[in-house]
């Protein structure tokens, strides 16, 4: 494979609803589009950053830095016999593996296409369909919260997860285990929490949650393999598990019994395969993560989660939940049981509504060459 042309866009959409997690409240997405052109397909991918270094440090300003300078002329350099070999060529770079992710997942796109199969079969998936939860983030008020979950099982999801943080958590959920006593819960904690809260975070268990994603520190897993011994509930790691290595490490000290596995901060589907065999050979479960992402990213993990290990329902939801138009035709629809159908068309499976994207494009560049056809 020999990728002529990149183009880079930014794109501005903004929520349907406002996103709030412990880190702060987002109402407007900015993100970072990559398109690359081979042998007569186009691959299409997404930068998976928040607006602020919140979650991580990544930002749409320093993708863009690390893509325009280093990543796209690296890869417009190349041939690749395989889109995983772009992983290897880009570790020079340290971090920043959600723009690192953006050009993979483009190649794969690419490759699904040219195969003339659906990038999930191409990467070893084996769904016809994937089980869908919603991440829910922080309201008003309780009585929101408690209307939108209703909303949400009258919709089909499988499973809630609602966002906490100190002064909203053991409250909150008590209320919600009053409304909905046997719903599968589980509440994510964006790293509000440290081992001072042990008493607090030992209270957990009276909930019966599927699992706590993320309770303490962004980086850390010693004190989450600490705090794992003290509490019932299963630990869930997001922030601190980057490699297939890191996932390793943290199931053997015993940090965490649950991954969620988000392509963009493993770097893209080469080490996203390779953290979901590490933990189907150890046991562990691990579902698809979501940054509420277009309809391009989205479409990305529904290819994800087709692999056999995420036995769990993710936070890959509809497209309505976010966008009141979203730029892909068709949206991703969730079915009345909660699922989302594996789309059997070549590639993602979706076809990016490219007069949609222009409108919402803020700045766009291109690299290499336009094809001489
Ligand atoms: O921790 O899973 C998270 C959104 C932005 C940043 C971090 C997280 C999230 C979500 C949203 O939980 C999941 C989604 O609906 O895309
Ligand atoms: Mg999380």
């Amino acid at each position: 494979m020999k990728i002529h042309r990149i183009e880079m866009r930014e794109i501005r959409m903004p929520l349907v609803h406002f996103f709030e997690t412990s880190f702060g409240r987002t109402t407007e997405r900015r993100i970072v589009l990559v398109r690359a052109d081979a042998d007569g397909f186009s691959g299409w991918a997404e930068v998976t950053c928040g607006e602020s270094p919140f979650y991580n440090y990544e930002t749409p300003e320093t993708a863009w830095h690390i893509l325009r300078d280093f990543l796209v002329p690296w890869t417009l350099a190349g041939e690749f016999n395989s889109p995983s070999e772009l992983a290897a060529r880009f570790r020079p770079v340290r971090g920043h593996a959600m723009a690192k992710a953006a050009l993979e997942n483009a190649l794969w796109d690419i490759e699904a296409q040219e195969k003339g199969i659906s990038l999930a079969r191409l990467i070893g998936g084996t769904r016809e369909e994937i089980p869908c939860g919603v991440s829910i983030g922080i309201q008003n008020s309780v009585e929101e919260l408690l209307d939108k979950i209703a909303r949400e099982l009258a919709a089909g999801y499988q499973r809630i997860k609602v966002k906490i943080k100190p002064g909203w958590d053991i409250e909150v959920l008590e209320r919600i285990r009053e409304r909905f006593p046997r719903v599968p819960l589980m509440a994510d904690a964006n790293s509000a929490y440290s081992l001072d809260d042990l008493p607090r975070l030992k209270l957990l268990d009276r909930f019966f949650l599927m699992m706590v994603e993320q309770p303490l520190g962004w980086d850390d897993i010693i004190d989450h393999a600490k705090l794992q011994k003290e509490i019932a509930t299963p630990i869930c790691l997001d922030e601190s598990i980057h490699t297939s290595d890191d996932a390793r490490k943290a199931i053997e000290i015993g940090a965490c019994k649950i991954i969620n596995i988000k392509l963009g901060r493993v770097g893209g589907f080469t080490g996203a395969i390779a953290m979901h065999d590490v933990c189907r050979a150890k046991g562990v479960p691990v579902w698809c993560g979501g940054m509420l992402e277009s309809g391009i990213g989205r479409a990305h993990n529904i290819a994800l989660s087709a692999l056999e290990g995420f036995t769990l329902p993710g936070d890959v939801s509809a497209s309505k939940r976010y966008w009141k138009q979203d730029i892909i035709d068709p949206e991703v629809e969730v079915s009345a049981h909660g699922t989302i159908a594996v789309p059997a068309r070549a590639g993602i499976g979706y076809a990016p509504n490219l007069g949609r994207i222009e409108r919402v494009t803020s700045r766009k560049e291109s690299f290499g060459k336009a094809a001489s056809a």
